[in-house]
C-alpha cells in the first residue's frame, strides 16, 4: 500500500515535472517575433543535436560575430543545451566567407552566382568531420545564411544533406516607417516610434538592435526612418548625428538607413530663395549637404520623396517636373553610391480628372527621363491602398524607368491594429498580376525585378507596421505582414501560404494540428476583409480623416477627391465609378487586353465597381442581381469572420495564454466591426436601391441616421488629425438622442 502510494507520488511528480518541461519557458507577449528559439520537442532535438554541435567562425567583424551570436542562441534555445562557438568537430557549423575563413576557402565553393548578399547552405566533410558550412561572398550573406538554418530547425526541416544556395531577387527591400521626430506614427497602430530621437546618440534603445535583427532575419536590406510626409529638421545637422548613431547599430544587420525629405528643404534649412530644382544653387545646396551626410555615414541609403502630393512642396511648384525633382537630388547622391525613392502618389485637388488616372499621366510622359540612381515608387494600386485594387496602371508603362513597388504594412484600410488579415495575400495577388505590356508574362514581380526590361537594379517598399507596443506590430498576427514582406521580396515566387506556415511554426508552434487549421484561417482572411468593407470593387468608402469604420456617406470634404462619393457614385440608377471609355477612361490606362476586359461585360465581379457604374438590378455571372450580391457578399465577409473566430477558439491548447487572450479579443472587435461595416453600408447603398434584402438575409437593425452618427473623434494613427466633427456628424449627438458608439 504505502508502496503504491509512493509510485503514485513518484508519477505525479514526474509528470508535473514534464508538464514544467514542456511549458513555455515564460509567458509570452509576441515581443520575441518568430526569433523566439523555445526548445523543440525531444525527439527532434535527439535528431538535430548531433548536426549542430558547435559553431566555428575563424575571424570576426560586425557581421560574422551577429550570425555567431545568432547562431549559438537560436541552437542553444531551440535543442535546448549550451552551443557554443568551438573548433572543428563532428556536427560543427562552419560559417564564413572565402576571404575571412580558410576553411571555406579550401572548400572552393560555387559563390560566384550567389551576388553580394546570396548564401550556401552544404553538409559536407573538412578534414573528415562531417560539418554544417554557411557560406556567401560577403559577410552579410552568412548572417542570411544562418538566420535560414534556424530557420531550417524551427520549421522541423532535414539538416542532414543540405546543399541549399539562395540570393535576392530584389536588390533593395526597404521597409518606410512613417515615424515623426515627435514620436507619433502616421498611421501608426501599435503606439509610438521605437526611435526616440531626443536621446538619441547617448542612449540606444536595445530594441533598435532586436529590431534589425528581425529585419535581416527576413532579409529586409534598408529602411526609411521617417515619415514621407517629412519634416525639414530631419535633414538638420542634429538629427543627422542622430541617424549616424542609428546607422551604426543597424550596419552589422545589414540594414541601411535612408530618409525621407522635404522638397523645400533649400528654403527652408538653407535659407535659398528657391528650391527650384533647375538653380544651380539649390543643385550646390543638395550637393553640399549629400555630402555632409556621407561623411558621417559612408553607407547611407538615399531619400525617399513625396513631393506635389497631398501638401507637399515639390519641383511643380516651380514649373519643372517630376523628373527634374528627382534628378537634382539623385545627381548629389550618384557619386556616393545613393539612390532616390522619388513617390508617384500624386493627385491634385485642382485637376479635375478621375484621381485614379492622375499619376499616370503625369508620370508616363517622364519615362526615360529619370536618372538611373531613381526610383519611381508606385503603390500597388492608383487610389491607396484599399483591400482590393487593381493593379496601378504605371506598372508596365515606363519601361525605361526603375520601379519600385510600395505596399502598406500597416493597415489604414484594412481595419488597423486589431483586424486579423494577412497581408502577403494581397502582396502576392499583385505581384502576379499580367500587366500584358509585353504580352502575356509580362507580370509586376517581372517589372519590379527588372527583367521584364533589363534594368539592372530592383527595389520593393513596404509601408512600415513597426512601433513601441510589445509585440511591435500592433497585434500578434500583424508581425506575419513584417514577416512575409520581408520573405517574399527575397523570393518573389514563395506563396503566401508557405510564408503562412513557416511564420506560425515559429511564431507559435510547430504541430501541424494547429498549422494545418491556422495557415487556411490567414489564407481566407485577406478575401474576408474585402467582402465586408469593400466587396465587389468598391472603395475608399471608409470614414474620413482616421479611415476607421464605414463612412460611405461622405460628401462634405473640402478635396472632393478624398470624399468617399465620388469613388462609389451611388445614384438611383445603380452604383459604381464608370472607368470605361464612356466615363474617365481610366481603363485605356491598361494595356489593350485588360482595358477591353475591365470595360467590358467579362469584367472579374472583383473589379465590376471600380471599373463599371451599373445598375443594381444589374444580372451578375451568378445570376443574382448586384444588389442581392452586395449584400451576400457583406454577409459572407461577417461569417467569415466568424470562423475566424470559431477556429482561434480551438486553437487555445496550443497557444500561450497571453497571445491567445489578446488575439482572441482582436477577433472579438474584428467580428464587432465587420458586422457594423456591413449594416451601415447596406443601410446606406439601400437608401439608392430601394430593393429588398434577398431571402434570409436580415435588414440592418438600425437606420441609416444611426450610423452616419457614429462618431470617433480620437481613433489612431492620423497625425494631424483634428477631432471636429464633419457636416454629416450632429455636433452634440447626445442631444437629439443619436448613439455615437460603435453599435
Ligand atoms: C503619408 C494616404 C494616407 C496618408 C499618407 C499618404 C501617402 O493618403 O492616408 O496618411 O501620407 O497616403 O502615402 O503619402
Amino acid at each position: 500500500m504505502r508502496g503504491d502510494w509512493a509510485r503514485a507520488a513518484l508519477v505525479h511528480l514526474f509528470a508535473a515535472g514534464v508538464l514544467l518541461l514542456s511549458a513555455p519557458a515564460r509567458a509570452e507577449d509576441g515581443y520575441d517575433l518568430w526569433l523566439r528559439y523555445r526548445p523543440i520537442e525531444a525527439t527532434a532535438q535527439a535528431q538535430y543535436r548531433p548536426l549542430a554541435t558547435a559553431v566555428v567562425s575563424q575571424a570576426t567583424s560586425p557581421t560574422l560575430d551577429a550570425a555567431k551570436t545568432e547562431l549559438t542562441k537560436g541552437l542553444s534555445g531551440l535543442l535546448d543545451r549550451p552551443v557554443g562557438a568551438g573548433a572543428l568537430a563532428d556536427g560543427a557549423v562552419v560559417i564564413g566567407t572565402p576571404a575571412s575563413s580558410p576553411l571555406i576557402a579550401g572548400l572552393k565553393l560555387p559563390l560566384a552566382p550567389l551576388g553580394n548578399e546570396g548564401y550556401l547552405i552544404r553538409s559536407t566533410s573538412i578534414d573528415g568531420h562531417a560539418v554544417t558550412v554557411i557560406a556567401a561572398n560577403r559577410d552579410i550573406g552568412v548572417l542570411y545564411g544562418s538566420f535560414a538554418f534556424l530557420r531550417l530547425i524551427q520549421t522541423r526541416q532535414q539538416i542532414a544533406r543540405l546543399d541549399i544556395s539562395s540570393a535576392p531577387r530584389l536588390k533593395l527591400r526597404l521597409l518606410n516607417h512613417w515615424d515623426n521626430i515627435d514620436g507619433t506614427i502616421e498611421r501608426g497602430y501599435a503606439g509610438h516610434s521605437i526611435f526616440d530621437w531626443h536621446k538619441m546618440p547617448d542612449y540606444m534603445d536595445p530594441r533598435y538592435t532586436v529590431m534589425a535583427r528581425a529585419d535581416a532575419s527576413v532579409g529586409i536590406n534598408g529602411i526609411a526612418l521617417n515619415n514621407v510626409s517629412s519634416d525639414v529638421w530631419m535633414l538638420a545637422p542634429m538629427y543627422i548625428g542622430k541617424v549616424a548613431a542609428l546607422a551604426d547599430v543597424l550596419r552589422p544587420y545589414g540594414v541601411r538607413v535612408y530618409l525621407s525629405i522635404k522638397f523645400s528643404a533649400p528654403v527652408e534649412l538653407g535659407k535659398l530663395k528657391t528650391a527650384d530644382p533647375a538653380d544651380p544653387m539649390v543643385a550646390a545646396w543638395w550637393k553640399q549637404e549629400v555630402d555632409a551626410i556621407y561623411r558621417q555615414i559612408p553607407d547611407f541609403g538615399g531619400f525617399v520623396v513625396k513631393a506635389n502630393s497631398e501638401g507637399q512642396p515639390g519641383p511643380r511648384d516651380y514649373n519643372r517636373s517630376q523628373a527634374e525633382g528627382a534628378n537634382v537630388v539623385a545627381d548629389a547622391l550618384k557619386p556616393h553610391g545613393g539612390t532616390v525613392f522619388w513617390r508617384a502618389f500624386v493627385y491634385s485637388e485642382k485637376d479635375p480628372t478621375d484621381r485614379a488616372k492622375q499619376a499616370y499621366n503625369e508620370f508616363k510622359p517622364l519615362d526615360g527621363k529619370f536618372r538611373d540612381n531613381v526610383f519611381v515608387q508606385t503603390k500597388n494600386g492608383a487610389i491607396d491602398f484599399q483591400p482590393r485594387e487593381p493593379v496601378h496602371p504605371l506598372f508596365g508603362a515606363m519601361p525605361k524607368t526603375n520601379l519600385a513597388l510600395e505596399v502598406q504594412l500597416t493597415k489604414e484600410y484594412l481595419g488597423q491594429a486589431t483586424h486579423l488579415v494577412y497581408l502577403p495575400v494581397l502582396f502576392k495577388e499583385v505581384l502576379d498580376w499580367d500587366t500584358m505590356a509585353k504580352g502575356k508574362g509580362s507580370t509586376v514581380a517581372r517589372v519590379i525585378d527588372g527583367s521584364l526590361e533589363g534594368h539592372t537594379t530592383s527595389a520593393m517598399v513596404g509601408v512600415s507596421n513597426i512601433g513601441d507596443d510589445r509585440n511591435w506590430t500592433g497585434s500578434q498576427f500583424n508581425q506575419a505582414d513584417w514577416y512575409g514582406f520581408g520573405r517574399l521580396a527575397w523570393d518573389l515566387n514563395l506563396t503566401p501560404e508557405q510564408i503562412a506556415r513557416e511564420w506560425l511554426a515559429q511564431t507559435f508552434t510547430n504541430d501541424p494540428a494547429f498549422i494545418d487549421k491556422m495557415a487556411p484561417m490567414m489564407m481566407a482572411s485577406r478575401e474576408a476583409v474585402v467582402n465586408y468593407m469593400t466587396p465587389l470593387g468598391l472603395h475608399h468608402i471608409m470614414a474620413t480623416g482616421h479611415h476607421y469604420g464605414p463612412g460611405p456617406w461622405v460628401d462634405d470634404l473640402p478635396r472632393p477627391e478624398q470624399n468617399p462619393v465620388y469613388f462609389h457614385r451611388a445614384d438611383a440608377k445603380g452604383v459604381g465609378f464608370d472607368r470605361t471609355p464612356s466615363g474617365s477612361d481610366a481603363t485605356s490606362q491598361y494595356a489593350p487586353p485588360i482595358a477591353k476586359l475591365f470595360a467590358g461585360p467579362d469584367i472579374p465581379d472583383r473589379y465590376l465597381l471600380w471599373f463599371q457604374h451599373v445598375g443594381w438590378d444589374h444580372k451578375m455571372k451568378s445570376g443574382r442581381s448586384l444588389w442581392d450580391e452586395l449584400v451576400l457578399h457583406y454577409d459572407e465577409g461577417v461569417a467569415q469572420v466568424a470562423q475566424m473566430r470559431q477556429t482561434w477558439d480551438a486553437m487555445k491548447p496550443y497557444v500561450d495564454a497571453e497571445r491567445w487572450s489578446q488575439t482572441a479579443a482582436f477577433l472579438g472587435i474584428q467580428a464587432k466591426e465587420a458586422q457594423w461595416w456591413r449594416d451601415a453600408c447596406i443601410a446606406y447603398f439601400e437608401t439608392f436601391s430601394h430593393m429588398p434584402m434577398p431571402a434570409g438575409h436580415a435588414a440592418p437593425p438600425h437606420d441609416l441616421t444611426y450610423y452616419k452618427a457614429v462618431y470617433i473623434p480620437y481613433a489612431p494613427g492620423r497625425t494631424g488629425y483634428t477631432a471636429a466633427p464633419f457636416k454629416n456628424t450632429p455636433k452634440d449627438p447626445d442631444q437629439n438622442g443619436i448613439a455615437t458608439q460603435i453599435p
